[in-house]
């Protein structure tokens, strides 16, 4: 059993690594990134005779390798220590394609000597807070650390969130996302997934933080937008045969806000369960991120955030060794992973 465990905890560190390090080649580009592309770029990953320049991780790796190490060195969430290993992590490496704002947070921290590490996140966008996916593309240890604990699972995500994103979408993104993770942790790794019921409970959690006034879900730019809309999108679409990109950037979106590449990060992990008819491999876990790419815009972060969840489910056997050879980082994943189960095992 802990050998199971094991295989998913470091697939989920190396998913999230995997999808940070192959998506940001594209991040940003205007439209879908080319099909053909994508295709032959993969191929050459897994050619083990192919030779690149290692791709190196950016934020969401640097981040994310903050809020492992923080949770396994203390054995449960220390803000102060945290948020010191982010910015030590930033200064020490700024060149990482960290978000516009977020760094503001982490500016103010040094100047201020941390006397107060949750206010700078709160001044952000004059007070409303960020709902960028900063939240979401971080929290993946979280959901392996708390796994077998919804309650912790979520108070946890949000603290790890509030240290830089306030908005009630951003970290509510996060939480999200790391209830996400846990499903795919405690499922069977040969099981085919049940993608309705995966959405079921997902929104069912999420119905429990989310404001039941409109107003409420009104306050962002306009739009009546909840996470639990958002899954219920996701499950038509899951429902319908063919959707191209195009629709499955409209409907969920692919952009740097959480609302728009979170929900967007788990269609891409649920709808790559299935064959994809632009995409040649049988290696769900390369769909899963070929996939999640191929959709453009914030690429690195949505198929750090979809890689995580396959990675968590199908473990770190299912991934072809040859493209692990091209990424910065995986050693550090590997041992991060050990040392959160370490950290969940100890009494
Ligand atoms: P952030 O807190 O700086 O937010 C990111 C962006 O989201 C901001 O720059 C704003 O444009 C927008 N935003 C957030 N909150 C609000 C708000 N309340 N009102 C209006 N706009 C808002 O940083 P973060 O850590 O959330 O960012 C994560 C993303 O930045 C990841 O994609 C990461 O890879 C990185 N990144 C993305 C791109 C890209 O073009 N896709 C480029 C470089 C870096
Ligand atoms: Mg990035
Ligand atoms: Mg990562
Ligand atoms: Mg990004």
């Amino acid at each position: 059993e802990t050998a199971v465990l094991a295989n998913k905890f470091r697939g989920c560190m190396l998913g999230s690594l995997l999808g940070d390090c192959l998506g940001s080649p594209f991040e940003a580009e205007s439209g879908p990134v080319a099909k053909t592309i994508l295709q032959k770029y993969f191929d050459k990953m897994e050619d083990p005779t192919f030779k690149s320049p290692v791709k190196r991780y950016t934020d969401d790796t640097a981040m994310t390798k903050s809020v492992a190490a923080s949770l396994a060195q203390h054995g449960a969430f220390n803000e102060k220590d945290m948020a010191k290993r982010f910015a030590t992590e930033y200064f020490q490496e700024p060149r990482r394609g960290y978000g516009e704002a977020v760094t503001r947070v982490f500016r103010k921290w040094r100047e201020s000597k941390m006397e107060d590490v949750w206010k700078p996140a709160r001044e952000q966008f004059d007070g409303q807070g960020s709902a960028g996916n900063g939240s979401g593309m971080r929290i993946a240890p979280v959901g392996l650390f708390c796994y077998r604990d919804t309650d912790l699972l979520v108070e946890t995500a949000a603290k790890v969130g509030k240290l830089t994103h306030t908005h009630r979408l951003g970290y509510h993104g996060g939480i999200l996302q790391a209830l996400a993770v846990q499903l795919c942790v405690v499922q069977d790794s040969k099981a085919v997934v049940d993608t309705k019921r995966f959405c079921d409970d997902l929104i069912e959690k999420m119905s429990k933080l989310e404001p039941k006034d409109e107003d409420e879900l009104n306050s962002f730019e306009q739009e009546p937008k909840s996470y639990q809309i958002q899954l219920k999108l996701m499950q038509k679409l899951l429902q319908k045969k063919d959707v191209d990109n195009d629709e499955v950037v409209e409907v969920l979106g692919n952009n740097v806000l959480s609302i728009y590449s979170i929900p967007t990060a788990i269609y891409c992990y649920l709808r790559a369960q299935q064959p994809i008819e632009f995409i040649k491999t049988d290696n769900i876990f390369r769909r899963v991120i070929q996939y999640a790419i191929s959709l453009g815009g914030d690429t690195d972060t949505i198929a750090s955030m979809a890689g995580a969840l396959a990675g968590a489910h199908l473990g770190a056997d299912s991934i072809n060794a040859n493209i692990l050879k091209h990424c910065e980082g995986v050693d550090m994943a590997v041992s991060l992973a050990d040392e959160l189960l370490d950290a969940v095992n100890s009494p």
